[in-house]
């Protein structure tokens, strides 16, 4: 082996993705939610299932959690059921967006009450992560106007920025603000978070401990999302991603299901840009909404690794060679040949070397855990959105 490898495998081990609890629940689109069986129905049981994906791929000890999707009445004992099963809870995303009240917005609504209800929300987040042990606030908000003149588009920021500096102005030592930005849905005419600029914007009056959310959903057709991941790591703005794959807009399909080589790219600028590390959020953002739930975790879990393993292995000083010589053709050979590189074989020696089987969706299916929650999880509600 040599030393380039073995730093990769480093590198490799050293990995963390975060799921999502929502993922593990059933979802749907606005036509349709096909319930699945043994679905969970508590937080605990999206937990159970969420050390099943971490006991085979290695790579995801966390969880994140959505209030009030995951509302529970001890945060603390719910990290310790957590804690139990291998895993931590992982950054807190507020929910202000299903509430008959948010019709017209949530921290950028016209009316001040409801203003300081979402506020109150946003704040509350900030205790449990206390609770949970959480490093991460990350808000989207669904606030935006669908109609040319409905509000005033600039008070609106204001009314942002209010509400972020409150929030801002609770967190802890080692607490950070993640702001994820989408380009619409649900609001069609503007939004008020529409884009990382913006999210930028209000990060930097804010202050250090607050950066951007990338999701891979959330930006027009055609975007150059790694361009953006490099100028906001350049200026150490970049919070983390919420990986998911899109043909259209936010689809929420499996991450690198789409477009493989968009991931590679931007695991490349973030490889080359230092953001390789704990202090980028790793996560996933995704519904499975036809396809098995546990088993479509674990692929996408496994392509962000593919992606990233790819990533590594770019040969960099032969491209910087190629760069400084202006030979365009040899500078995308060099990134050509690392995403062209069969990185499954490397992978499985990885997880073989860590004590795990090397075929992590394989080893799922026969672990037979699939049939035990079907078998098991027969009475009482399935977790939803919204439930
Ligand atoms: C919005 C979003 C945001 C929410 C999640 C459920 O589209 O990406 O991250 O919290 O979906
Ligand atoms: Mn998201
Ligand atoms: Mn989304």
């Amino acid at each position: 082996m040599t030393a380039a490898t073995a730093a990769v495998k480093a590198a490799l081990k050293e990995q963390s993705i975060e799921t999502p609890s929502w993922a593990y629940g059933n979802s749907g689109t606005r036509f349709k939610v096909f319930a699945q069986p043994g679905v969970p129905r508590t937080p605990r049981e999206k937990l159970d299932d969420a050390a099943r994906v971490h006991a085979h791929t290695g790579v995801a000890p966390t969880v994140a959690l959505h209030i009030p999707w995951d509302r529970v009445d001890d945060y603390a004992a719910l990290a310790g059921y957590a804690e139990g099963l291998g895993l931590r809870l992982g950054t807190i995303n507020a929910n202000v967006f299903q509430d008959d009240d948010y019709r017209l917005g949530s921290v950028c609504h016209p009316d001040p009450a409801v203003r300081r209800k979402a506020l109150d929300h946003l704040l509350e987040c900030v205790d449990i992560m206390e609770a949970t042990g959480s490093a991460d606030l990350k808000l989207w908000f669904a606030d935006g106007t669908n109609y040319p003149g409905q509000d005033d588009v600039r008070a609106r920021q204001d009314r942002l920025a209010e509400a972020l500096a409150e929030v801002y102005g609770r967190l802890g030592d080692g607490q950070r603000v993640l702001l994820e930005y989408k380009l619409f849905e649900p609001s069609f005419y503007t939004t008020d978070v529409p884009d990382w600029g913006t999210a930028y914007a209000h990060c930097l009056r804010l202050g250090e401990k607050a950066q951007v959310v990338v999701d891979t959903g959330h930006h027009a057709p055609g975007t150059n999302i790694e361009f953006i991941v490099a100028v906001l790591l350049r200026e150490g703005k970049l919070g983390g991603f919420d990986f998911n794959s899109r043909f259209y807009a936010d689809d929420d399909l499996m991450a690198g299901a789409a477009d493989p080589f968009q991931l590679f790219r931007i695991m490349y600028e973030v490889v080359r840009g230092g953001g390789y590390g704990p202090r980028t959020a790793f996560m996933l953002d995704q519904c499975h909404n036809v396809e098995p739930k546990i088993p479509a975790i674990i692929r996408s879990v496994l392509n962000v690794q593919e992606a990233t393993a790819k990533a590594l292995l770019v040969d960099r000083e032969a491209l910087a060679a190629a760069q400084r010589d202006g030979d365009v053709l040899a500078a995308n050979a060099v990134l050509m040949d690392a995403y062209s590189t069969d990185v499954r074989p490397l992978l499985a020696e990885v997880r073989e070397e860590t004590g795990l089987e090397p075929d992590p969706v394989a080893a799922y299916h026969r672990s037979g855990w699939a049939g035990r929650i079907a078998a098991e999880r027969r009475s009482g509600q399935q977790a939803g959105w919204g439930a």
